[in-house]
Parts: C-alpha cells; structure tokens; sequence
C-alpha cells in the first residue's frame, strides 16, 4: 500500500480511503463479494473464528469484505472510528436502539421524527418497556429538564423529517452526557458532507444510506458511525441477532459508486434547493417556506455554525392548504411526486399522507407535522427547468385556494 503523503480531502476520502488497486490484481474498482459464507482452511480455524482469537471472515451477516470496504469510507467520512452498514436506514435504527435500550431504560427523543422512526419506538419499543419520551431539542435547556437517570439514549435528527426543524448538536451532547446518556444523530438530510455530528460531540450517528449517500435512487441502505467498541457490540447483537438487517454486497456496490461524486452532488442539491426556496418565498401562493439557507428560517444562525451548506431539502405550504397542495403536485410535469429523498431526480410529497401516516392525524398536530405541508427534495436538474415547472404548477393553485 503506497503510504500517504497528506491527510486527504473529503473527496478524495470518498473515492479512496480503504482501497489500493494494487492489492487487487489491480483492479481499479473494488471487486464485489458476492458471497454468504466464507471458507475455513481446518475446523480448528473456523472455531477459532468464532471465538474471536482469530481474524478472519465467517459469514456475511456478521462482515463481508464489501461491507467493511463501505462501512470504513463511510466511518471515514463522518470522522468516526468505525462503522456498520445495513440493509436499510430502519436496520440501523432498530438494530443500534435494540443494542441498548432494555426493560426500564428511558430513551428521549426530538418533537418530530421521521414516520417509521416514531412508529418503531411507539409500536416497538414501548411494547417491551422502554420509555419513549418527546422533548422539544430546539431548546437545548429542555433536555437538562427532562433528562433522568434512566436516559440511556437522546436521539434525533437534524435537520427534522419533514418539518426542518434544527437541533444544536454540542448543546445537546453536552447535557446528555453530564447524564450519562449515549447522543445518536440521524445525519441522513445532510449526508457527512454537509455536517459531521461526531465533531460535535454526539457519540453515533445513523443515516438512511438510500438517500444522498446512495444517491441514485437504486439501493436501500443504512449506516452506523461511531467508536469501534461500540460497532462491535451492535454488530453481534443489533445486527447480527436482532435485526439479520445484512446489506448484499452488490448493493454496497453500488453505495461505494455512488460516493465518489457526493461532494459534487451535493453542492448541486444545494444550489438547486436555494434557487428554489428563494422563488417560494417570494411566491405569492406559498404561505411559508422552511428553508435553512433563507435569512428568515428561525435558526439560520445556528444552520451556518453546525452545516457547510443549507442542505437539498425544503418544507413549504401553501396559501390554499391541503386542496392547493393536491392541485400543485398534480399539476407538476417535471418533478416527480415520489418519497425518499437526495436522488438526482426532484421529488415532492405529502408528508400528512405518505411519509407521516405512520402517526395519527392528533399526533402529526401534536408534533409539528401540519395536514398542508409539501416536502421537496432538490435533485441535480437544471435550476431553470425545475423553477419553471414549479411555477406552472404554482400558478394552477390560485383556481383553488
Ligand atoms: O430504511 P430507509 O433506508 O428508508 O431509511 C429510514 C429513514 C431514516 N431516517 C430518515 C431521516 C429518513 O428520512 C428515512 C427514510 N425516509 C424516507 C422519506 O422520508 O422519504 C422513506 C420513505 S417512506
């Protein structure tokens, strides 16, 4: 392996950190090992395996060489020490959560999570004793009131599924670790390019690997981030016993093609999603646009401190509500009224329907998730094609607001 000269870039991290060619037959892109289990040379070897006293690859829900390839430029990435993939954002979540939460634990969560998040926690979680408590993260102070002895785990996302709701990281890491509490943060709006939680002092982070890390639409994935200690037990347990939720090979594959030009990509999503929040705002159909890169998005300051740039996603209703929201998504040509998000493609949806019916209509109103709220996700299209469909689309909202 050519040692390096400097510590690299982003970029370069994303494209190579892991891999040399040359220890691969000089295969330029990493082979994929499209394989369940993996050959022991004698029995004594393969026992030793399994207990640990040997290195060495056994089966590949436990490690595979194409996962542990992605799991490390991904750890890389979020300046982590290790990390873990998964079949799917859910099978990071369930599986870490399943790792350290038991019976008589306390785990706090942010007002607003994403629909299958809150559901997992509510319909699962609280099914087996743990108690799932809601605090407003906006306010970091409300932590260090709510906070108890049995807070194993604060949880949340930042920005927030659907709303774009802030957390503060360091503010929030801080309390939660004068009690002891372990601090997860779901990166998947921003991917690591964006922001980096660890460096602000919050302990794992998960991500949704479908979403911009992915970034093409075509795998589901997810990603845990964090100290090697703690990869490990999740590993064995989350992974391994709990959840089984293996990512194949072949879609690893295609996450590792995918980040090579996630730095590129994003600087793309973002301008996009900016050109688009500036037209909104200015529209005079739209009632409100959530926007961290608009000087009047409430914690714009606090967007600047913690993220390099605003991000691919916006949240905005319209004058005439739920009926203008159902007129202007049908009307739309161009993008693609779809869930998921950070594709090439621009995607709208109706959080209240789609990706929050999870939640009850009471619980959506309890927690920030208004009936008339549209969720865009910028894609990678030109900016003057995207604004001139949003805005036919826009117009056609006036017939029935
Ligand atoms: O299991 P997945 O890969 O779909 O990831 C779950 C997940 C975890 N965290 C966040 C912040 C997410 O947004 C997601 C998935 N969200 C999609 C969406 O909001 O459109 C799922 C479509 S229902």
């Amino acid at each position: 392996m050519r040692a390096p000269t400097r510590r690299p870039g982003f970029s370069t991290s994303a494209i190579h950190h892991g891999y040399d060619p040359i220890d691969h037959q000089g295969a330029l892109v990493p082979p994929i090992y499209q394989t369940a289990t993996f050959a022991f040379p004698t029995v004594d070897e393969g026992a030793r395996r399994f207990t640990g006293e040997a290195p060495g690859y056994i089966y590949s829900r436990i490690a595979n060489p194409t996962l542990e390839l992605l799991a490390g430029r991904l750890a890389a990435l979020e300046g982590a020490e290790a990390g873990l993939v998964f079949g799917s954002g859910m099978g990071a979540i369930t599986g870490t959560l399943w790792t350290f939460l038991a019976p008589g634990d306390q785990i706090i969560v942010d007002t607003t999570l994403y629909g299958c998040t809150f559901s997992f926690l509510h319909q699962g979680m609280a099914k087996f004793g743990i108690e799932v408590t809601h605090v407003d993260l906006t306010h970091p102070e409300n932590l260090a009131a709510a906070i108890t002895p049995r807070t194993r785990v604060v949880y949340f996302e930042t920005p927030a599924n659907p709303n774009m709701r802030l957390v503060d990281i360091a503010a929030t890491s801080a309390l939660a670790h004068q009690a002891g509490a372990l601090v997860v943060v779901d990166n998947t709006y921003c991917s690591p390019y964006l922001q980096r939680p660890i460096e602000f002092g919050a302990d794992l982070v998960v991500h949704s690997v479908t979403k911009y890390l992915g970034g093409h639409g075509d795998v589901t994935a997810g990603a845990l981030l964090g100290p090697r200690e703690i990869i490990e037990q999740v590993r064995v347990y989350g992974l391994k016993d709990m959840t089984g939720a293996v990512l194949s090979p072949m879609d690893a594959h295609l996450v590792l093609r995918g980040l090579k030009t996630l730095a590129l990509r994003m600087d793309r999503h973002c301008a996009n999603a900016q050109g688009i929040a500036e037209m909104l705002a200015s529209h005079s159909a739209v009632a409100s646009v959530a926007f961290p890169g608009l000087e009047s998005f409430p914690q714009h300051q606090l967007a600047k401190r913690q993220m390099r740039l605003p991000g691919g996603m916006i949240a905005f209703e319209l004058k005439g509500g739920v009926p203008a929201g159902r007129a202007f998504i049908d009307a739309l040509q161009l993008v693609t009224c779809a869930v998921s998000l950070g594709d090439a493609e621009t995607l709208v949806q109706h959080p209240a329907s789609m990706t929050h019916s999870t939640y009850t209509e009471q619980e959506r109103a309890a927690h920030g998730i208004t009936p008339g709220l549209i969720r865009l996700s910028a894609g990678l299209e030109d900016l003057d094609d995207l604004l001139a469909d949003l805005g036919q689309a826009l117009s056609q909202t006036v017939a029935v607001s």
